[in-house]
């Protein structure tokens, strides 16, 4: 392994060689060129990288390093065939790493579990519906099942399947959301009767600052950054609040711009970046508001306006004198102490807020995985209503979505807790009444299957046992299973932990051609900014024996429930048909057959942007609580004498959630090794120990289980002290199933109270050039 600083900017020569290079490595080079350079085009397929949106001006930049890998990994040629799987048992295979079981490439038949000989054998594809079918039907209530999602499906996928889920008669939409935004959609609701970002893309050509939190999108949202060049360029403040230094959001070389590439010139991104502790960020806000408050207070004393916006506030908003003396009775020590800045800091970030007239917040993970989320994005949308930062140009709230698909899969229904008006719908339009209890989401599902309440467990994608939290619990869940399904392009570890039965089935990716009975068909999907688009694949490879996924859903409904309440293989013969369905029931998806014919797709449309609040009160709404009394609350914290650190789990630049394509973290200057713990050399002194030292992990959770992880390298890394960062899903075991986000059920996995000690094992010589 070796640490080396990374002096380069983000993007440039070293992204185009990055992507060259997995070009290069895998076996059909031309074909990859040609498919990535339809990636996002008009005619091509959405990019499976990440959600963010596409540039109207095609092509500025319509592809990035990682989204290139995502596509070239999909299109692999190479196979797990069902002789493959004979001569690997799975025994074997759970010895393997991510790395090593995705690297084998596509499945490529249908396959089901045989316990005699520890492997999977291939099935028909009739025998496979058949099966789960009579799985289904056994069981004494359709809540005993768990249908799972992540959220590269697309919208004709997650409709069809919560149709046919629905009409079997559960709300059981465990999903990635829940892991992911879960607390966006939940905070935002209630503040601003949406649960979605309000911005569009455009929006940021006209703002003249954006605030970014905990978001890393030099590796995570890639083509965000050349929006956020482009704003820097031209003159907009870029403020970042990270706990890490992200080389992307300091500044940026665009691959795709020859002369930037040639003359190597790098655009600063962020004007100010502050680091603040994990967890911080709420009092960052706190504080941001509360020196506005004082600003505020000046200005209106001198006899001058409101530096607020107090016709928006009134017309628009409810609850803000409630809210104002919250800020007003939360002390500065407090503020600084837990964000983890000085108030110098947090009024210069204040200070930048007021100066713009118009101002975007962006964010990710790094806010959504917290214990207080649904309240630091409260607080955020609050900053924002103070000023009528919402539904004009070039301002608004922007959580930045994950899987390309996530939101639109919760659009189509993916919910277990759907709203009235849909549900209302499904039974007005398909003449059945759905169940209206609500259903589990991924932590119950997890607890359900662990107490044998629940005993089908049906992946449509996704990567269970591995991106949830506490691992070996999830693990026994899946095993107590009487039946575990996954649909899926790629092996990986949840197939090799199979309930009695279990069942692999091969589905098309979003580059491949999926000919049905019509022709070839597209499918849309929906990205950061209610924009929906259609994606056709276009690689016509070997893939006989793989099913489209919404055939595949088709099969296991129409073999379950027959043909009710739809004729389900003829929709399969146009997805037309589907969408036609689709506009029947969602909001803004009349005419969508008509509408994804325009370049770019079409916007859905969004309340809180056109300045219609639906909240209960039909206003914007000021939510008021107050901070954490402890980033780490005391029952944790009093579990060990230990120094109790708080650790981060997060994505190296080389990975898509639990698939990891190889071992350089480059931004980050990390290569060859991922079990690395990133702490301050302050601590690492503290602990008496050296940099490079392998130590042991534990968490602290009090439920008496020990979870713990083994031989994790220390390396001295620029971030506060007492917080740690480590890549998933290595540290997954280390989440505890209890440890959750306050409404959300949000595992908080960039919040996990760990201490360290010196492991068994000694470390080997490595390379250190820098801390
Ligand atoms: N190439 C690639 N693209 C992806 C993915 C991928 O794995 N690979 N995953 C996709 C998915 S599903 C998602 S959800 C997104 C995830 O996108 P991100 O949210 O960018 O993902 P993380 O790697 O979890 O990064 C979290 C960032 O927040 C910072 N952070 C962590 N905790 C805190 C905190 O408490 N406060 C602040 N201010 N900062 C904090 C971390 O230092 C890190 O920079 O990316 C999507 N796109
Ligand atoms: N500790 C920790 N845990 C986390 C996170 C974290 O930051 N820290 N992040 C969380 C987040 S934000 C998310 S979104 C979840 C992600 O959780 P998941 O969505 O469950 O996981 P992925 O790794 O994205 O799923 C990868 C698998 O999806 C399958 N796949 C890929 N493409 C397709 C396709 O087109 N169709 C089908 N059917 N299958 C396909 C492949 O078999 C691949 O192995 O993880 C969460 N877990
Ligand atoms: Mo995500």
């Amino acid at each position: 392994m070796t640490v080396k600083k990374y002096d380069g900017s983000a993007g440039g020569w070293g992204a185009l060689l990055s992507t060259t290079k997995h070009l290069v490595k895998s076996e059909n080079v031309a074909r990859n060129m040609r498919n990535l350079l339809k990636t996002n085009q008009d005619k091509g397929f959405d990019c499976p990288g990440c959600a963010w949106g596409e540039a109207e001006e095609r092509g500025r930049i319509s592809f990035c390093e990682n989204g290139a890998k995502a596509v070239n990994w999909e299109a692999t040629s190479r196979r797990v065939t069902p002789a493959f799987l004979r001569q690997h048992p799975v025994s074997w295979l759970a010895q393997q790493s991510d790395y090593f079981l995705e690297y084998q490439g596509r499945l490529s038949h249908p396959v089901r579990y045989n316990r005699n000989t520890d492997c999977y054998e291939a099935i028909s594809w009739q025998q496979a519906f058949a099966l789960i079918a009579r799985h289904l039907k056994a069981l004494e209530h359709p809540n005993q099942a768990e249908f799972y999602t992540s959220g590269r499906a697309s919208n004709e996928d997650a409709f069809l399947y919560q149709l046919f889920v629905r009409k079997f008669g559960t709300n059981n939409f465990p999903d990635c959301s829940n892991m992911c935004h879960e607390a966006s959609g939940i905070g935002l609701r209630q503040s601003i009767g949406i649960g979605k970002g309000t911005v569009t893309l455009e929006d940021f050509d006209h703002a003249d600052a954006i605030f970014v939190f905990g978001q890393n999108p030099g590796t995570n949202h890639p083509r965000m950054l050349d929006t956020l060049r482009h704003a820097s360029r031209r003159g907009a403040a870029i403020v970042t609040f990270n706990t890490l230094k992200e080389r992307g959001l300091e500044r940026f070389t665009n691959p795709q711009s020859p002369g930037e590439m040639l003359t190597g010139v790098a655009t600063q991104i962020s004007q100010s970046y502050f680091t603040p502790k994990l967890g911080g960020d709420m009092a960052v806000v706190r504080g941001m508001v509360k020196a506005l408050c004082a600003v505020d207070k000046i200005e209106r004393e001198a006899g001058r306006a409101s530096i607020f916006d107090p016709a928006f506030i009134d017309e628009h908003t409810r609850g803000v004198e409630a809210y104002l003396s919250a800020v007003e009775a939360t002390p500065w020590e407090a503020i600084t102490e837990q964000a983890g800045l000085s108030r110098a800091e947090i009024e210069q970030a204040a200070d930048t807020y007021r100066q713009a007239n118009n101002v975007i917040i962006t964010w990710a993970m790094g806010i959504t995985q917290h214990k207080h989320s649904v309240n630091t994005i409260q607080e955020i949308a609050n900053l924002q209503l103070l000023f009528g930062q919402l539904g004009k140009p070039g301002a608004g709230l922007c959580p930045v979505r994950g899987h390309s698909n996530v939101q639109g899969d919760r659009t189509m229904g993916i919910n277990e807790k759907p709203g009235a008006d849909f549900l209302d719908k499904i039974s007005e339009v398909f003449g059945f009444q759905p169940p209206l209890e609500h259903g589990h989401n991924t932590v119950g599902a997890i607890k359900a299957m662990l107490a044998g309440e629940s005993k089908v467990f049906i992946g449509l994608g996704g990567n269970f046992a591995a991106a949830t939290p506490d691992t070996s619990l999830t693990q026994q869940a899946l095993s107590n299973c009487l039946l575990t399904v996954n649909i899926a392009t790629k092996l990986n570890r949840t197939h090799l932990i199979p309930g009695q039965e279990s069942l692999i089935l091969p589905c098309l990716g979003r580059t491949d051609v999926d000919m049905q009975a019509t022709g070839p068909q597209s499918v849309t999907v929906e990205d950061s900014f209610s924009m929906v688009h259609a994606s056709a694949g276009v690689v016509e490879s070997d893939t006989a024996e793989m099913r489209s996924e919404p055939a595949i859903i088709a099969g296991i409904a129409e073999a379950t429930l027959g043909k009710a309440p739809v004729d389900w293989s003829w929709l399969i013969e146009d997805y037309d048909r589907i969408r036609v369905l689709i506009a029947e029931v969602i909001p803004g998806f009349t005419g969508v057959n008509e509408k994804i014919k325009q370049p770019g797709g079409f916007y859905l449309g969004n309340s809180a942007a056109e300045r219609r609040w639906q909240t209960p009160s039909e206003k914007a709404q000021f939510m008021r609580h107050p901070l954490p009394q402890h980033l780490l609350p005391a029952n944790l914290r009093e579990l060990s004498q230990d120094p109790v650190f708080v650790l981060q789990t997060m994505r190296s630049h080389d990975q898509y959630n639990t698939t990891i394509y190889g071992f350089e973290d480059r931004y980050r200057g990390i290569s060859g090794e991922r079990k690395v713990l990133l702490i301050n050399a302050s601590d690492i002194t503290a602990l008496g120990m050296n940099n490079n030292d392998l130590v042991d992990v534990e968490s602290l959770w009090p439920d008496g289980i020990e979870r713990k992880i083994y031989g994790f390298k220390l390396v001295a890394y620029d971030i506060p002290p007492g917080n740690i960062a480590a890549y998933f899903p290595e540290t997954n075991p280390l989440v505890a199933i209890d440890g959750k986000g306050d409404l959300s059920d949000t595992p908080t996995s960039k919040a996990i109270p760990i201490i360290l000690m010196p492991s068994a094992r000694k470390g080997d010589e490595i390379n250190i050039v820098c801390s």
